[in-house]
């Protein structure tokens, strides 16, 4: 056990505070024993780590084999249905004991536990996301002390609330177990159309002694209140503290900061924090703070461009208008103890690479942990925080007390994080109360009341306790009074489109509807062939294979990525090609549908596709890989999320209209050339024979935070090129199913290490003798990024790249013989495959006439 002061790594500045404050503590965190029994009932004992999880100790133990490998999951299922005790010895000093108060405090109890020291219980536990704390002075004793967590199965606990209860509250259909929605634990425990099925249990989070004479400080937030041009800021800083009798008292500090330095999400401006010392009771106490004013602006309004009415849904920071760019956040792994600040930073660092400034939490995980915001608040990535309700119907009446503690709770605990945007009540809960189950369609209005009930409690305290920020009913909903009762329409506020993936229509049906703010979209990939290897044996790579089905938690969600590739490319070559094209196609999806909404700006004002990350190793909408590999959409939404892009797109209501756009996202006009070039695909060179008005040279300003559209017309041949100051794009005439690709010839010349800014990277040259698409280099085994990847390369215009490994050590010589090349041409057979039955070949890319 760790006595105070010996400091965890991983504790944040924030939650460092109060600790500090602390007469004493004991941090209980360590090795315990772990006792149950297995699926046969035979009795089991190891040791656990806590913070952890009952799976991570089996699985460490060998107990259980890796439940993410081949169809291991339904083999380790019996973990999630059985009772697990976790106990251990520590001592307790006697000047310790002295103290006036001692309470235990747990955080993350994952779920159901009795909790006992020295035989005593100190009391139940019953709601992941809460805080407990229990007075346990009374049974401790001086020198050595037991405690121990005896926890229920929560599968048993769910099961049993369901049958319970007066009435059904049916879900829509994900996992394994139906009542998941009756407990409040993470949704997704239960599985999802990404996620397995693997309800953990244990003391997840902090297990700590703390002892106080006098007071304790509990939470540590602010109040920001800026004058008209940002030039002062009146902060209000408040202590919420803990006497020792158990009372609560809340301390204030009032600063006035003049010509503050304002905290920006990414791409607006830097990410700066004051430092204020707190005078709490005599007590010196230093905290930093984020200094900004977000509104979320939602106002009845026309779109400029169709004349449609409806609502606008965008973020307003520091007075300036933000176009959110970004992606929805699972959680980052099945296993709790695999949920590091390290994999947190890892992925959220890519999300800021890809030019992201904003992240959805998802409302079907968790609240994460106290290093996810702080790594967000110092990388700009502002955070649309869903409450913890998922795709389902919840329970009204006592069942809300319980989610009463947890959202005061986790308010307190997150609302001094500047990135932290907007609270939103859930994901997809709105139309439950309208479902075609029996017991909802013949009685909607309970429904619909409970569903009011517990939106209306998360407004109130939100309002209560983190009054400066917006409250978003549902995502996706129509806007803040959004009665939900109606359905969500495109024009207003935030929207999920799943026409596409679910819904079987072609790419260009993204731009049949105009998203005030797109909060999810998305298309399945499989992972690469190395991900792959990781869960299943070479001979198992085939669609037929058990495992490979397996990994697929979308019913149907292979056949679409199928079907959708018939009609997009030509036959793959073989497994890996299908591997390779399903995630081109992935990115040909996502980008269609960004840079037509982002061409629609300001009706559109922001995009967060469905998903960033995995939680395991499987097919699904993420653009990062289970293990941190970018997937070609991640390298994509680098470019359509840059600043400045450029947007070739059509309109699916005029087939004759095609237009590029130069959309500015950055705060600083930009004036360049815009060049357009037409090319044939097996072209050495910019076709000259082309008309006239098929190119395009001329030099443009793009004003910050604007868009500049143009009337362009295609030609019917080829592929077009494009560029406007660093950025790149090109557009197509006929959709690679329809066109012969040149066998071009890429070859990487000149690799060699270098080093930029104290980093080692590799660097090389990528060039070609004939255009190729979709260029694709890949370092096997070795983890990092390229600078630039899945990238058009044309003849005669080499392109420099860069590596950066992430794993240490890696020589020259290593990289150089895990470096691999391919391309677009490589990975399909010359054959057109069979449109599906009810497909159109082609989708989306019609011919073109002439315009000016
Ligand atoms: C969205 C999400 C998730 C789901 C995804 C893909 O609606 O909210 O529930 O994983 O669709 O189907």
């Amino acid at each position: 056990m760790r006595q105070a002061g010996e400091g965890r790594q991983e504790m944040t500045f924030a939650a460092a505070i109060p600790l500090l404050l602390a007469a004493a503590q004991i941090d209980l965190a360590g090795e315990w024993r772990l006792s149950g029994r297995d699926g046969a009932g035979t009795a089991i004992e190891c040791p656990i780590a806590v913070p952890g999880d009952v799976h991570s100790a089996l699985l460490a133990a060998k107990i259980i084999p890796d439940p993410y490998f081949g169809a291991n999951e339904p083999n380790v299922l019996w973990v999630s249905r059985r009772d697990w005790t976790v106990s251990c010895e520590f001592d307790v000093p006697a000047d310790f004991l002295a103290s006036r108060s001692i309470v235990l405090r747990l955080d993350d109890v994952d779920t159901f536990a009795t909790v006992r020291v020295n035989g005593g219980i100190v009391g139940r536990t019953c709601n992941r996301f809460r805080r407990w704390e229990f007075d346990v002075k009374r049974l401790l004793r001086p020198g050595r002390n037991v405690i121990s967590g005896e926890f229920r199965c929560a599968w048993d606990v769910a099961e049993g609330e369901a049958a319970k209860s007066p009435r059904e509250y049916p879900r829509y259909p994900n996992g394994m177990l139906a009542s998941i929605n009756h407990i409040r634990k993470p949704q997704c425990h239960g599985g999802w159309d990404w996620g397995m099925t693997q309800m953990t249990t244990g003391f997840c989070g902090e297990t700590r002694l703390v002892a106080t004479d006098d007071f304790r400080i509990d939470h540590i937030y602010s109040s920001q209140d800026f004058n008209g041009d940002f030039s002062r800021c009146d902060l209000t800083v408040f202590a919420e503290i803990t006497e020792v009798d158990g009372s609560k008292a809340v301390v204030t500090n009032i600063f006035s900061i003049e010509n503050p330095c304002l905290w920006w999400p990414n791409g607006m401006g830097r990410q700066d924090f004051h430092e204020v010392v707190l005078d709490v009771r005599g007590r010196k106490i230093p905290k930093r703070i984020g200094l900004r004013k977000i509104e979320m602006v939602s106002e009845r309004d026309v779109d400029p461009a169709t004349g449609m009415e409806g609502r606008s849904c965008f973020f307003r920071v520091n007075g300036r208008d933000m176009f959110a760019r970004g992606a929805n956040w699972i959680p980052c792994d099945a296993f709790e103890n695999r949920q590091t600040p390290e994999r947190y930073r890892d992925l959220l660092e890519s999300a800021r690479a890809a030019n992201m400034n904003m992240i959805r939490i998802w409302g079907g995980g968790r609240y994460e942990k106290d290093a996810f915001y702080d790594i967000c608040d110092e990388l700009g990535l502002m955070v649309w925080h869903d409450f913890m309700f998922a795709c389902a119907n919840y329970p009204p009446g006592d069942f809300l007390d319980n989610v009463r503690e947890e959202v005061v709770h986790q308010l307190k605990r997150l609302r001094d994080h500047a990135s932290i945007a907007l609270w939103c009540g859930d994901n997809e809960c709105r139309a439950t109360w309208r479902g075609s189950w029996p017991a909802v369609k013949d009685d909607p209005g309970h429904y619909h009341h409970a569903y009011l009930e517990r939106i209306g409690l998360l407004r109130s305290l939100v309002a209560r306790y983190d009054p400066a920020r917006a409250f978003w009913p549902g995502s996706p909903c129509n806007g803040p009074d959004d009665d939900m009762t109606g359905d969500c329409e495109p024009s207003c506020g935030d929207f999920h489109y799943w026409g596409v993936w679910h819904g079987g229509l072609p790419f260009r049906s993204f731009g049949e509807v105009t998203p005030r703010f797109c909060s999810e979209f998305g298309f399945q990939s499989y992972p690469s062939r190395e991900t792959c290897l990781s869960f299943c044996r070479p001979e198992e790579m085939s669609l037929d294979s058990s495992v490979f089905e397996h990994h697929q938690k979308d019913e149907g969600g292979n056949r679409r990525i199928h079907d959708t590739m018939r009609m997009y490319f030509r036959e793959p070559a073989g497994f890996d090609g299908m591997l390779y094209l399903s995630q081109v196609q992935q990115a040909l999806a996502i980008k269609t549908a960004v840079e037509l909404w982002r061409s629609r700006k300001p009706a559109c004002m922001g995009i967060l596709y469905w998903q960033l990350d995995d939680s395991w190793p499987v097919a699904s909408w993420s653009s990062i890989e289970y293990g941190g590999k970018w997937k070609h959409l991640h390298y994509h939404a680098r470019r359509f999320f840059a600043d400045v892009a450029v947007l070739p797109t059509e309109n699916p209501w005029n087939a004759r209209k095609y237009a590029l756009a130069v959309a500015n996202d950055g705060m600083a006009d930009v004036t360049a050339e815009l060049v357009v070039e037409p090319w044939l695909f097996d072209g050495k060179a910019p076709r000259d024979d082309a008309p006239k008005n098929q190119y395009l040279r001329r030099v443009i300003t793009v004003p910050a935070g604007g868009v500049k559209r143009f009337g362009h017309r295609w030609g019917d041949k080829g592929f077009y090129a494009m560029r406007f100051a660093d950025a790149e794009n090109a557009w197509f005439s006929t959709s690679f199913r329809d066109c012969d690709l040149a066998p071009a010839k890429v070859a990487v010349a000149r690799v060699r290490e270098t080093l930029v800014a104290g980093r080692r990277k590799f660097e090389m040259d990528v060039c070609t003798d004939l255009p190729a698409f979709f260029v694709w280099l890949s370092a096997q085994g070795i983890r990092g990024e390229f600078s630039d990847n899945s990238f058009m390369l044309l003849p005669g215009r080499p392109r420099t790249v860069s590596f950066t490994p992430k794993t240490p050590g890696v020589s020259l010589e290593a990289f150089r013989s895990a470096l691999r090349l391919t391309h677009l041409a490589e990975n399909c057979t010359g054959r057109p495959s069979a449109v599906p039955p009810g497909g159109t070949a082609s989708p989306g890319l019609a011919t073109l006439g002439l315009d000016g």
